[in-house]
């Protein structure tokens, strides 16, 4: 592989096992800062970077401290985008303003993506990706994320898409800029806390070795831009819809009445179901990202055999 952009930080341990083409899983930074409460957001991380350890790769987390983009984070550092209150949630607009005034930022999806592409990774783990929110019809509200994904050659493992989301629109978004959505296991597509959406699936794929085979099919065509590697929850941790979606749609009317838009809609969301769902919420997000984490684990060691 190439040099990393260097305009970046990779910590010794990444850069030695993108030289050595060894399997390399990024995770963003938005779900630490934005998407859980503090502590268990640190320690949610702290076990994903061990389940991915497991799996024979090596995790990056990826942040922006003190203006510099960070691929591979230490403990310390975890702890302070847990913790601190001034880290900004970076998606890729963002990204000029954090580095210029060295600022620290939490990557989204789509800024975590970019910033794992320059430095030679392909593969990352999520919990769930941004979208088309509801009402986007009006409010125009429609993820970077989704953008990113027909830009940036990486394969992102999630969950699906929260149903606080448009998922048909996001589908459709996702078909027209020519993304991949492939879910393994399943032929339902799935909903983050529920292992189906109501929507099927576009693809289905059953295992790691297939999903890392359609990466290298996609990029050795030359057809930029990622792949969406949907995981359901496992079934034992899963909310179905009809419990989860009321809630859902409670913390939806709230955001709608006070007046919440743009970035700091998903992160006001997803702390409202939390609190809604008196936990339940928080275990399953949990759950899902560890799973993620083994399945991408395991794609990215069959795409470094390849
Ligand atoms: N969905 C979740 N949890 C999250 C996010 C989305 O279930 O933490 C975060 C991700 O970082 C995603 C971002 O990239 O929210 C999307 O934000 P926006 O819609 O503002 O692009
Ligand atoms: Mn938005």
């Amino acid at each position: 592989m190439t040099a990393p952009h260097p305009m970046l930080a990779v910590t010794e341990e990444v850069r030695e096992a993108l030289a050595s083409g060894k399997p390399v899983v990024a995770l963003e930074s938005t779900i630490i800062s934005h998407g859980m409460p503090y502590p268990k957001n640190v320690q949610t991380a702290r076990e994903v970077e061990q389940i991915i350890r497991d799996g024979g790769a090596v995790p990056a987390t990826i942040a922006v401290l003190h203006g510099v983009p960070r691929i591979g984070l230490d403990d310390a550092e975890l702890d302070l985008l847990g913790s601190d209150e001034h880290v900004r949630k970076v998606s890729i607009r963002d990204l000029p303003y954090v580095v210029a005034r060295s600022e620290h930022g939490a990557t989204t999806v789509a800024s975590t993506m970019r910033l794992a592409a320059l430095a030679g990774i392909r593969v990352f783990v999520t919990g769930g990706l941004g979208g088309v929110h509801r009402g986007a019809e009006r409010s125009m509200d429609i993820s970077a994320d989704l953008t990113e994904l027909s830009l940036t050659n990486v394969a992102v493992v999630s969950a699906g898409v929260k149903s606080l989301l448009d998922i048909g629109r996001t589908l459709e978004v996702l078909e027209t800029l020519g993304v991949p959505v492939i879910t393994v296991g399943s032929d339902d597509f799935p909903s983050f806390y529920s292992r189906s959406s109501g929507f099927g699936s576009p693809l289905r794929m059953d295992g790691a070795d297939e999903v890392a085979r359609a990466m290298k099919a996609k990029w050795e065509l030359g057809l930029a831009g990622g792949l969406v590697i949907a995981n359901p929850i496992p079934e034992a941790e899963e909310i179905p819809e009809a419990e989860i979606g009321a809630l859902i749609a409670t913390a939806v009317a709230e955001a709608d009445a006070k007046g919440i838009t743009g970035a700091a809609i998903t992160p006001y969301l997803l702390g409202r179901i939390v609190e809604l769902s008196g936990g339940e919420s928080l275990r399953a997000n949990i759950a899902l990202v560890k799973n993620n984490a083994r399945l991408g684990a395991a794609i990215a060691t069959e795409f470094a055999g390849l």
